[in-house]
């Protein structure tokens, strides 16, 4: 059966939503959007979502047309009108339709869109035998070109690195910024322990600050694990005891090979496990009713 998809202020049939080819989003990649996600009748740490979606949308300089409490009203209603209670959910706000040239100022209306669907999830075999994944010669964009924190529809950069993971043969890819610093994964943000530390890069070193990596710091903390937003080089990933990615639609999934190279005793660790299970119980939580 077909999903129903808000646009533009309706809600239509699969079928009928669409979108015109002069959308500066089509034509450009200029837009912005989120990855959310809803477990038993709760979206995810909604406010946090829509909180980052208008940040992008102010950092490319685009008013969007709705209130916060207008989208998050969107978000719930499109999830209800699809019947889901468990599911992934994509914002996205467009520049709008415009002319050819590349002038945003062509397009006054931006479009707005918002999907409910099923979400594909890993396996789940995957949070017991950990991943294996590569560093890739793809840098992640500079801050002072397109900011890493603004989420926009301009995906290249992440995509021309999942390709170089693909053709390694792995599903994911570690990209280190300018610099030469870890920043994140293609679509998800990078954790080390070391000496029972979790560390991660701090959002300065270009990287999109997740939702999920912010929610893992707090449960760290809660812990009583020390966090570090901090940079570091190959050499910590190498060197740690345990790694492991976080994102929406991945949660937590460990990482036990970087490179062809064993991390830590090549097995998920207790820090993962234990943080893992602490997500689990704040998903049921920490959300906003459908
Ligand atoms: N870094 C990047 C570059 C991302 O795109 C994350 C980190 C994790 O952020 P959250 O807020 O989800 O914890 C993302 C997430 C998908 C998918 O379907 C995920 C993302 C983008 C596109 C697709 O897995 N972004």
């Amino acid at each position: 059966m077909g999903l129903i998809i808000y646009l533009n202020g309706e809600f239509v049939p699969e079928e009928e939503a669409k979108v015109s080819v002069f959308d500066h989003g089509y034509l450009y990649g200029d837009g912005v959007f989120e990855g959310i996600r809803a477990y038993h009748g709760k979206v995810f740490r909604l406010k946090e979502h829509i909180d980052r979606f208008f940040d992008s949308a102010k950092a490319i300089n685009m008013t969007l047309p709705l209130s916060k409490q207008e989208v998050i009203d969107v978000v719930r209603e499109t999830c209800r009108r699809n019947g889901l209670t468990d599911c992934y959910i994509r914002l996205i706000a467009s520049r709008g339709k415009g002319d050819l040239g590349l002038d945003p100022a062509k397009c006054p209306v931006p479009t707005i869109v918002n999907i409910a669907s099923s979400i594909a999830l890993y396996p789940e075999e995957l949070y017991h035998t950990g991943m294996s994944i590569i560093t890739v010669p793809t840098r992640r964009n500079i801050p002072e070109g397109v900011n890493p924190r603004i989420k926009s529809l301009n995906y290249l950069n992440n995509i021309m690195a999942k390709i170089e993971a693909s053709i390694a043969g792995v599903p994911e890819a570690v990209m280190l910024n300018q610099e030469g610093y870890v920043a994140e994964c293609t679509g998800d943000n990078i954790f080390i322990v070391k000496d029972g530390v979790l560390k991660t890069p701090a959002p300065y070193l270009g990287i999109l600050e997740g939702v999920t990596r912010n929610a893992v710091i707090e449960l760290a903390l809660k812990r009583g694990i020390k966090v570090l937003e901090t940079a570091f080089p190959r050499y910590d990933l190498f060197t740690a005891d345990e790694c492991f990615l976080t994102g929406t639609a991945a949660e937590l999934i460990p990482v036990v090979k970087i490179d062809n190279r064993v991390i830590g005793d090549g097995k998920p660790g207790p820090v993962f496990y234990q943080l893992l299970e602490d997500f689990r119980e704040l998903v049921k939580v920490d959300g906003i009713d459908i």
